[in-house]
């Protein structure tokens, strides 16, 4: 029997251009491109051990804890994995996990716990022999979208592009590339996370994706998708920001304005949602800075300045904003270069 370890550092992202929608062929193809900001602080650390030769069985300990919740989802990403790399499903394994940002604090952890998980399994298949260093990321992506599409973005920084698109070079439905023909402006683009909720959502991200399937805007959607992919390209190499707004906040409202009519439709925002964008666009039309909002699968609001902007955005957010969020909460992140051997 022969014991591998391996320990990664893998952050989460944040799309402006949203994935919401599945291909009806293949496992975990996006129905359209999907470009985020690579996160820096938000991140999962994982140790994998991984006894080989024995029946399949995993231990997952969150912050330490035994958390059997996690082993279902492991089981299923491990199986799905396993056509590329048999010898997955064939040993013990122990994976010691824990996460930078609360527990409970609403933010998905799928992104950066798959990806590092992925990260992991590919540096003990390097360690065999059964994969070269210069697949190593592109492989550790197309596991990471095998267990969560989000996922295959965070490998990478300081933005990843998911999903087939004729204007990203190189760009593809099973696995993200790294993005940076980026303005300088958006290298260090801050993301404060507004805990807006910090409770489990009412409807899973995977149950959401499956509802567009029967969805009547489907097609629209993906094909306004891809139209935002292409402006955006020009809008992040010449830093500007009114165009930024326009698309970001666009596909925040889109995404969500999907799920409201889904069938069955739901809400994931909460009333404090709607007020911090509120009181992000009349500062933005009182005193014209450059601030927007975006949102994930969940009723926290990511609050996007440039870093330039940093001390004012601060003063807003105590004075203005923090009232709205759950115990006053909130995250400050900013872009960052994706995931790291730890
Ligand atoms: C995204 N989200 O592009 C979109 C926007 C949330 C809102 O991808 O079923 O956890 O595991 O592929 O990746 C969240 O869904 O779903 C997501 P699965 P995932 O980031």
């Amino acid at each position: 029997m022969t014991v591998y370890t391996s320990s990664w550092k893998s952050p989460s992202n944040i799309a402006l251009v949203k994935y919401w929608g599945k291909k009806s062929n293949g496992v975990q193809l996006p129905a359209n491109a999907s470009i985020s900001f690579t996160l820096n602080n938000c991140a999962t650390s994982t140790k994998l051990t991984f006894w080989e030769g024995e029946d399949l069985a995993i231990k997952v300990h969150l912050e330490g804890d035994e958390e059997p919740s996690f082993i279902a989802k492991i089981t299923k990403f491990l199986e799905r994995i396993s056509t590329i790399f048999p010898f997955v499903l064939n040993g013990k394994y122990l994976v010691e996990t824990s996460n930078s940002f609360p527990h409970s604090s609403g933010i998905a952890s799928s992104a950066s716990g798959m990806s590092a998980l992925a990260l992991c399994i590919c540096e003990i298949a390097q360690t065999k022999g059964l994969l070269k260093a210069e697949d190593f990321k592109q492989t550790a992506s197309v596991l990471a979208r095998l267990g969560s599409g989000s996922a295959s973005r965070s490998v990478f920084g300081p933005m990843g592009v998911w999903g087939e698109h004729p204007e990203f070079e190189g760009s593809s439905d099973e696995f993200a590339i790294e993005y940076d023909d980026i303005n300088p402006v958006f290298r260090d683009f801050c993301d404060t996370i507004l805990l807006v909720h910090k409770g489990q959502k009412t409807v899973s991200s995977t149950v959401g994706h499956n509802l567009i399937n029967n969805h009547p805007f489907a097609n629209a959607r993906f094909s306004q998708a891809q139209k935002n992919m292409t402006l955006l390209k020009e809008v992040l190499q010449k830093g500007d920001l009114d165009q930024f707004i326009e698309i970001v906040e666009s596909e925040a409202l889109t995404l969500h304005s999907l799920m409201m009519s889904s069938n069955p439709y739901f809400i994931l925002m909460k009333p404090n949602s709607l007020k911090i964008i509120e009181a992000i666009w009349a500062k933005r039309e009182k005193d014209g800075v450059k601030w927007c909002f975006t949102l994930d699968a969940g009723a926290n609001v990511h609050f996007l300045y440039p870093k330039a902007d940093k001390a004012n955005a601060m003063d807003f957010i105590e004075k203005e904003i923090k009232q709205h969020c759950e115990n006053g909460s909130y995250l400050n992140d900013e872009v960052g270069l994706g995931a790291e051997k730890i």
